[in-house]
């Protein structure tokens, strides 16, 4: 009986849904939206729950967000999932935060190539664990030929890590004669970015109430609306990205006007 009571309820909320995505794409969808996924901790904590059940159910919200997107045709969706700063973390948490990609793509991968979705990564891979680089270069290859949405992971990704090493690049170049110092300019350093290859996002959100970028994206954002809630990452869903969307559309409709006048 309260099986089916529930089963009701999920048809009237999917039905809603579908409502409310079917509104929102009659408008202008942001091709890039970037999240900064905050808030696991403290929705465990609001439950009594260890900090790391916290992250497991924020990974089953990466899941039904990357569905979402889809539909409504976002052409790319960062996730910041895994900070430079985050190795500072108890090493048991850390540990199992670099297994949640494992156990992400275990679950989810046959649905994402169904979807047509490419999986893809930015950051320093490198000092991954074997285990957690073996399950991203898998999904990384098998998705490689879908050219549906970008489902881009920020993995040991620093935003000031990424301009040095851009730096670096450039500066090598021009000492090898490749480049001359005077033909760098923002397109230049763009491609050298690791985001060479994608759209500049068009929005920003972090959850949680935190009102920081911490070291993501810095460069890249130069021009993205900013949205920051307070609702928790595992509680984010269907219905607060729809929103969030729709915030987007009203923005650029009220500023629309004086466009190019940046
Ligand atoms: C992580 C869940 C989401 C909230 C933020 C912290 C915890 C999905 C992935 C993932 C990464 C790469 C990939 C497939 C899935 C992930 C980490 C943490 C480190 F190819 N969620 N999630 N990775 N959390």
């Amino acid at each position: 009986m309260l099986n089916k009571l529930m089963r009701k309820k999920n048809v009237a909320t999917n039905k809603l849904l579908d409502e409310e995505v079917a509104n929102v794409k009659s408008k202008k969808i942001p091709a890039h939206v970037a999240i900064i996924m905050d808030g696991n901790g403290r929705w465990a904590k609001k439950r009594n729950l260890p900090r790391v059940a916290g992250h497991h159910e924020g990974m089953k919200t990466v899941r039904e967000i990357a569905r979402i997107a889809n539909r409504l045709g976002v052409k790319v969706l960062t996730l910041y999932a895994f900070s430079t700063e985050n190795w500072k973390r108890p090493k048991l948490e850390v540990d199992f935060l670099m297994r949640l990609p494992g156990e992400f793509l275990s679950t989810y991968l046959t649905e994402l190539i169904e979807e047509n979705v490419r999986v893809e990564m930015i950051g320093d891979l490198s000092l991954l664990p074997n285990h957690t680089k073996k399950a991203i270069q898998k999904a990384i290859e098998a998705t490689k030929e879908n050219d549906g949405m970008v489902l881009n992971f920020a993995m040991n990704y620093g935003s000031r890590s990424e301009i040095v090493r851009c730096t670096q690049e450039l500066v090598k170049k021009a000492a090898k004669g490749e480049i001359h110092w005077e033909d760098i300019n923002e397109e230049v350093i763009n491609t050298h970015l690791m985001t060479a290859h994608l759209p500049e996002p068009d929005l920003l959100i972090r959850t949680s109430g935190e009102v920081r970028l911490s070291n993501f994206m810095l460069w890249q954002l130069a021009y993205a609306e900013f949205s920051f809630t307070d609702v928790l990452w595992p509680d984010f869903d269907g219905h607060c990205l729809v929103k969030e969307i729709k915030e987007f559309q009203s923005r650029n409709r009220r500023f629309g006007s004086v466009e190019g006048e940046e």
